[in-house]
């Protein structure tokens, strides 16, 4: 129960296929009551119905590419519940063409889009929690991202880049808002089959690699990278900040 009593914000759920559903679940498991948000007001009864089982749970409509949207939805928050003790982002976007197409045809609309939507988002969230005071004392920002932020995988494209700014981002949010006692931290998951994996080419080909090379010779599941969100999340990792913690079988230690 390493998050009794805390309140814990997940934004970007979509499905149960979520990162960010599984996420959830371990943070409730481990004791937390659960905020969320979620793209598209078309989605809400999906979304309500999807957190039902978590007790006491709300969900509100958030697009976290408009800083007055985040800064709206923070307010309504904080009047619903008071301060918050950590938020994970779990959010990102780019356009299917660009991750199609070589990384050389990027688009300048769809370069900024994904930097937008997937790094700048992180910059906005911390800020906007920081400045209206959403934040308890020792409170922990968390992250997703993956390794095709620093090595190339086919397709990833202008996403490894947007990773890039946002893995550096952690680190400038980091010394920023550690003299507040609060923390900011990633963790790069291991590649799984959530709906933003779904139509990339060659992605089982990925899944198999990762089973043949990496030290624990499997994939991760979404519980555990859950699991590692609740630990970044609570006490237990208190002298942990503006780190990128790997939960994927160990596969990006290996030279071959
Ligand atoms: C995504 C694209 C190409 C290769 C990929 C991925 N690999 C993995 C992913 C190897 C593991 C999934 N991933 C880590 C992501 O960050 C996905 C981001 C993403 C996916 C989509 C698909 C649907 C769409 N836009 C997207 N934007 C971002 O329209």
């Amino acid at each position: 129960m390493i998050l009794k009593n805390k309140l814990i914000l997940i934004m970007g759920i979509r499905n149960k296929w979520s990162i960010a559903y599984g996420a959830a679940k371990a943070a409730y498991e481990n004791g937390a009551k659960l905020i969320f948000t979620y793209m598209g007001e078309e989605n809400k009864e999906k979304i309500e119905s999807l957190i039902s089982e978590f007790d006491g749970s709300k969900a509100y409509e958030c697009d976290a590419s408009k800083d007055e949207k985040i800064e709206e939805t923070f307010k309504t928050i904080q009047e619903d519940f008071g301060k918050i003790d950590g938020i994970l982002h779990s959010i990102a976007h780019a356009n299917t063409e660009d991750l199609r197409n070589d990384f050389i045809y990027t688009s300048k609309e769809g370069f900024s889009h994904a930097n937008d939507i997937s790094a700048y988002s992180f910059i906005a969230v911390s800020r906007i929690a920081k400045s209206l005071n959403l934040l308890s004392d020792n409170a922990s920002i968390v992250s997703l991202t993956y390794y095709g932020s620093t090595k190339v995988l086919p397709g990833y494209n202008l996403m490894g880049v947007a990773k890039a700014a946002l893995e550096c981002s952690v680190r400038y949010l980091a010394d920023n808002l550690g003299p507040e006692g609060i923390r900011v931290n990633a963790i790069s998951a291991g590649p799984i089959k959530t709906l933003s994996a779904k139509g990339i080419r060659d992605f089982n080909s990925i899944l198999d690699v990762v089973e043949e090379k990496a030290p624990l010779r499997r994939n991760v599941t979404i519980q555990e990278v859950g699991n590692s969100v609740a630990f970044l999340l609570s006490p237990m990792s208190s002298a942990i900040t503006g780190q990128i913690i790997f939960a994927d079988s160990g596969y990006n230690i290996m030279g071959i």
